[in-house]
């Protein structure tokens, strides 16, 4: 690969890029730059990866801007948002916009799925196969499928009999369905159904909402934005975005340093009000330091928290199912959503909440949902059930290493990663924003730039010093995996039942799949790895 010594025939490509999300534009336009053969392959139409997918009524991102962008003054000097958490178009047309500046589409190759690859140890390459039956040769692989890229529908007996329409949301037809008048079931309160029930709610004639946990979610507080007031800010994005990799959550909440006892209760309330006032993630991130740590110190956010909705919810025992007096798990260890009407939206009489804690899912039938208390007649049933997430979207990819071993069976027994970012077994393959690296526990555009130029560091050393193959030892593996474990032990995560842990899907191990030990932490072992000739790894 480029300037260095070469020891094996060159193939078609330096490397090969999977998604066109924040993560993978941002190694195109990196890599390219150092003068790599490079070329993106992306299943969807359009740009922006998660984006691009989920397009369902509603959907709109959870991280505010100018934190949820590149950090690039040539992207955002020129770009101005209505919002301060855009929707899913206007995401589009940043994408759109990142692609004018940036100028990517030529590298791109849309609508072509990798459904497989296989390492060839004697040319040192990877062939990696696509839905439409072309084979690429590339010398380096560099995955940016992102953490929710395999929808999750449970297998409810009957719902292929079902006779209206139903869809998950993150496989929202493109040219969109309409809820006006129509009969909705939405299945699942997480982030997706916190969005298209509230949305369903203004113009649907009837939602019923099926309910498992109880959704722990936070106030948006949405606002307009000015041109002028992006333009004053604009004078300061530098330091935020400084700022952003300094945190360890992505964000630039300030750390306090403070835990929840530290202070007065009178002293903690004002600032969960203030914190609340803000919006956002400012409750979970920005708050005292114990609180993912601490179960007593837990219990005084899920407290404050259940107060608010119990003061918008009108009916006790509705609101007792939303919130109830018992947290269904610690604050936070779940991940919440951000609202705007959502609890509102059950004082509605269009509206109707089903605990299925107390009566769950029999069946999907032809015209609705079975519960064990009847039948919740539907035209349109909106599946807002999840993702295998972290995992899924990787191990979906038949990838067969040196030794013929699939990712898929490598991770059989729980996830092996070194940083994070590559497996035993897998020459010259990176994953971005994957498991054991700060993935769900990260802002997506600071950890696709964070990350992103730790890979662009490691390529640049590879063409320099023409090496070949990388691959990380299982000495490396096993060590990182304790400590992504061992820290994961310290934490109140383990006691959710949440896609964090892999605890979502059935079957799958239970286990912490993101890095829990914060941004700083994690850069820093990147960085010392780096700095010790990249320590963990065999390059040859
Ligand atoms: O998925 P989820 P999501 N029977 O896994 C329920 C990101 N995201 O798509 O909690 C009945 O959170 C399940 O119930 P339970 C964000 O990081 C971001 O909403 O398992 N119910 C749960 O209520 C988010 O965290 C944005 O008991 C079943 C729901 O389905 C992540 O993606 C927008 C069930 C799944 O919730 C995933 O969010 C959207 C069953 N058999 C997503 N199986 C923004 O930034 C599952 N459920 C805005």
């Amino acid at each position: 690969m480029g300037r260095g010594e070469a020891t094996v025939s060159e193939p078609d490509h330096d490397v090969v890029i999977v998604g066109a999300g924040f993560a993978g534009l941002y190694q195109l336009h990196h890599l390219r730059q150092l003068g790599l053969r490079v070329t993106l392959i992306e299943a969807g139409t359009g740009l922006g990866g998660i984006w691009y997918w989920n397009c369902y009524p509603g959907a709109r991102v959870d991280s505010h801007v100018p934190l949820y962008e590149y950090s690039d003054e040539a992207i955002w000097r020129d770009w101005y948002w209505d919002e301060r958490f855009p929707d899913w178009q206007a995401l589009r047309r940043y994408f759109d916009h990142v692609d004018s500046v940036w100028g990517l589409r030529d590298d791109i190759r849309f609508q072509t799925r990798v459904s497989g690859g296989t390492w060839h140890e004697d040319e040192r390459c990877w062939e990696l196969r696509t839905d439409g039956g072309d084979v690429l040769r590339t010398r380096f692989v560099v995955l940016c499928t992102g953490f929710a890229a395999k929808a999750y529908v449970p297998d409810f007996p009957g719902l292929d009999t079902f006779a209206g329409e139903w869809s998950h949301t993150a496989h929202w037809p493109q040219g969109g369905v309409d809820l006006t008048g129509r009969n909705v079931a939405v299945v699942g309160t997480g982030a997706s159904g916190v969005q298209v029930i509230q949305e369903a709610a203004r113009v649907a004639e009837h939602v019923t909402v099926f309910q498992r946990t109880p959704i722990l979610a936070l106030a948006m507080q949405q606002r307009r934005l000015t041109r002028e007031g992006q333009d004053e800010a604009k004078a300061h994005y530098p330091e935020i975005f400084e700022r952003r990799t300094q945190t360890n959550s992505g964000f630039a909440y300030p750390e306090r340093g403070v835990n929840t006892f530290d202070v007065s209760e009178a002293e903690r309330l004002e600032t969960y009000e203030r914190l609340w006032q803000e919006g956002g993630f400012a409750f979970w991130a920005g708050g005292y330091s114990d609180l993912l740590i601490d179960e007593a110190a837990n219990r005084t956010a899920y407290d404050f928290w259940r107060s608010k909705v119990h003061e918008r919810v009108h009916d006790p025992a509705v609101a007792e199912i939303l919130a109830p007096t018992e947290p269904p798990h610690p604050f936070g260890v779940k991940r919440p959503s951000l609202e705007q009407w959502y609890f509102d939206a059950f004082n509605q009489d269009n509206v109707d909440l089903v605990d299925l804690r107390a009566t769950p899912i029999e069946a999907i039938t032809t015209t609705g949902v079975r519960t064990t208390d009847g039948e919740h007649p539907c035209d349109l049933l909106v599946m807002a059930t999840g993702f295998d997430a972290v995992t899924g979207g990787l191990v979906s990819i038949d990838l067969r290493g040196s030794d013929g071993e699939s990712l898929r069976d490598h991770w059989a027994g729980g996830v092996r990663t070194h940083l994070g970012l590559a497996s035993h077994g897998f020459p010259n393959l990176v994953y971005l924003y994957g498991p054991q690296s700060p993935s769900g526990f990260c802002n997506g555009p600071t950890c696709a730039e964070v990350q992103g130029d730790w890979v662009v560091e490691l390529m640049t050393h590879l063409r320099d010093t023409g090496t070949t193959r990388i691959e990380p030892t299982a000495d490396a593996e096993e060590e990182w995996r304790a400590m992504v474990h061992g820290i994961a032990e310290m934490t109140l995560f383990p006691r959710a039942d949440s896609w964090y842990m892999g605890a979502n899907i059935p079957g799958k191990p239970r286990e912490m799949l993101n890095w829990p030990g914060g941004l700083q932490l994690y850069l820093a072992s990147c960085r010392d790895a780096a700095a010790a000739g990249y320590r963990g790894f065999e390059l040859s």
